[in-house]
């Protein structure tokens, strides 16, 4: 089969193996009604601006109903649109724009968990212990002489523990229910075949509905360790010392087990055989976990297709790491025959270009607030730049988050008033949170006070004043532009076909200071310093540097594509 083949993304099974799918968080992308809410009509009528990107499908975080505790991964009805984004109709609108334009849907799916305001949690609140409603969740009884102390030692995400206790309908303090999230968030139980139920008919809904997909949240938690045993205490893996290269799978499968089970595996596939019941359709998970080799296990044939390559995008701006990363993850997925998909940027994380203004980047998920350190804008912008060119050359899907494409920073200074992360609030503000990711998009520089996201200047997160210089319109049809360089790098990687190319590492092209890999004929050269370097002979294609043209040196913190 021809790159070619595997680039039409209509009509082709394969299409996810190559595509850039664009991550819309719909209450920060457009405001179609001027509330400041971004919603579905915003999301369609700035449509054809993705379609210019050069974007094959867009993933919308969830627009379900929702009382919105944790920005809509708190759903209390799966197959209605909350009222803050729009209708069925406008989804429907939404999927009609999006054909013509050929850009691919694909919707969130969150089955860990449900709203603690779905009509069954609410019904499982008013029933009694041990009754069936009761076990669509995770209700146990407490430990101590009166059930006052929580089941085991579980912590929720969000910080503090992972238990809430309730108040029995008959009066007295009752069990308690298990939230890996927000007390918002209760887990559902996955042994209960009526769980499974539930989401073989949700899944059906939107998929019959034009769907492209899902990308499904937390799909390492949904299967806990029979007995819920106490989380082992270890060091987080995330940074510091990896508790991946330490301990076996089997090892790590004890002592978290809250994560990453074997039984999951039967639910990816169950997800899968449902989605394969319709034409060309994509499951995404949402697998955060490690090392490479575990995670690779989610997406083989008969589970996902995809899976978000956290590793690359937890990996620091270091020559060495990303070679090591990028070498880890070929081989892992290769091994299970799917491609790797990669991601620098998503709701959750702080935005790249604002990561890589650091030395040592912040704690994922604890997010910056006005009292941290504030980052190298002007570097983490260079090396974000370079980081993206670098990405959008190899083999494989790969994911943009809204916003990444105009170099947009993280807004790093937002105060305690603003927050509305459930984080802030569970770690009494210690952890600011991931709300400085989450601000709505300046489309139009300067129109009024949200920068074109609404037309009433109004918008849900206030924008940091440097958005009005990096809004759409400013960048548009500007030489060097961090938009005129997306464009080019999504054309490029279209006609050179390098999605679905053969990556090897150029070693005849690399020093010490340098990474440089050839796919498709193109060879890809990124500078991590502290030295500019010889930029190789060969027709340059694009690069990061200045007007994106380059001479005879590239720079520190840059990339080039040259056609061999
Ligand atoms: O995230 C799951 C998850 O575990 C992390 O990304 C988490 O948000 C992060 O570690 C917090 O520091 C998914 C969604 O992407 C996230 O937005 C939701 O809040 C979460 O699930 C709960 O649904």
């Amino acid at each position: 089969m021809t790159g070619e083949i595997l680039y039409q993304t209509k009509d082709n099974p394969e299409w996810w193996r190559s595509s850039v799918i664009y991550q819309i968080y719909p209450r920060s992308f457009a405001d179609g009604n001027g509330d400041g809410m971004g919603d579905l009509t915003g999301i369609r009528e700035r449509l054809p601006k993705l379609a210019e990107l050069g974007i094959d499908a867009i993933w919308c975080s969830p627009f379900f109903e929702s009382p919105q505790k944790d920005a809509g991964y708190d759903v209390s009805d799966y197959k209605v649109i909350d009222p803050l984004f729009g209708t069925l109709q406008d989804f429907d609108l939404l999927i009609a724009e999006a054909n013509k334009l050929n850009i691919k849907v694909i919707v969130d799916l969150v089955p860990n968990h449900s709203s603690s305001e779905h009509e069954l949690f609410k019904a499982a609140l008013a029933a009694k212990p041990g009754s069936p409603e009761r076990d669509m969740y995770m209700f146990r009884d407490g430990k101590g002489k009166n059930g006052e102390l929580p089941p085991n030692n579980w912590e929720s995400v969000f910080g503090d523990i992972a238990w809430t206790r309730i108040t029995e309908p008959d009066g007295p303090p009752g069990q308690w229910y298990l939230h890996l999230f927000d007390s918002t968030q209760p887990d559902f139980n996955w042994d209960n075949p009526k769980v499974r139920e539930l989401f073989d008919d949700v899944m059906r809904f939107w998929l019959e509905r034009g769907a492209a997909g899902f990308r499904v949240d937390v799909a390492t938690g949904m299967v806990k360790r029979a007995g819920l045993p106490d989380v082992i205490k270890q060091e987080a893996p995330m940074g510091g010392v990896s508790a991946e290269e330490i301990y076996s799978v089997a090892e790590l499968e004890e002592m978290n087990p809250a994560w990453g089970q074997p039984g999951i595996h039967e639910i990816n596939r169950r997800f899968r055989r449902i989605v394969d019941e319709f034409d060309n359709r994509v499951l995404c998970a949402e697998a955060w976990i490690g090392p490479l080799s575990r995670m690779a296990k989610w997406v083989r044939p008969d589970e996902y297709h995809q899976n978000f390559n956290f590793d690359f995008l937890g990996t620091p701006w270091v020559q060495e790491k990303i070679e090591k990363s990028v070498t880890n993850s070929i081989t892992a997925f290769s091994e299970v025959g799917a491609p790797s998909t990669w991601v620098l940027s998503n709701h959750d994380v702080i935005r790249h270009v604002t990561r890589m203004g650091y030395d040592e980047i912040p704690k994922q998920g604890d997010g910056i607030g006005p009292n941290s350190p504030q980052p190298d804008e002007a570097l983490g912008l260079r090396r974000g730049r370079a980081a993206t060119a670098f990405m959008l050359g190899l083999p494989g899907g790969a994911y943009l988050y809204q916003g990444e494409e105009l170099g947009l920073p993280e807004h790093t200074t937002l105060g305690a008033a603003y927050r509305e992360d459930p984080t802030f609030f569970r770690t009494k503000g210690e952890r600011v949170g991931r709300d400085g990711c989450r601000v709505p998009l300046p489309w139009e520089g300067g129109v009024n006070e949200s920068n074109g996201f609404s037309t009433t200047g109004q918008t849900w997160l206030p924008q940091p004043a440097s958005y009005a210089k990096y809004a759409r319109d400013r960048q548009e049809g500007v030489a060097g532009s961090t938009l005129e360089l997306y464009k080019r790098l999504l054309k490029l990687r279209k006609q050179h076909l390098l999605g679905a190319g053969n990556f090897r590492w150029a070693k005849e092209y690399q020093d010490k200071n340098t990474l440089a890999y050839v796919n498709n004929g193109v060879l890809v050269l990124t500078n991590f310093g502290p030295d500019p370097v010889v930029v190789p002979a060969g027709e340059i294609l694009v690069t990061t540097q200045h007007d994106l043209t380059v001479e005879k040196e590239l720079e520190i913190d840059q990339t080039v594509w040259i056609k061999l």
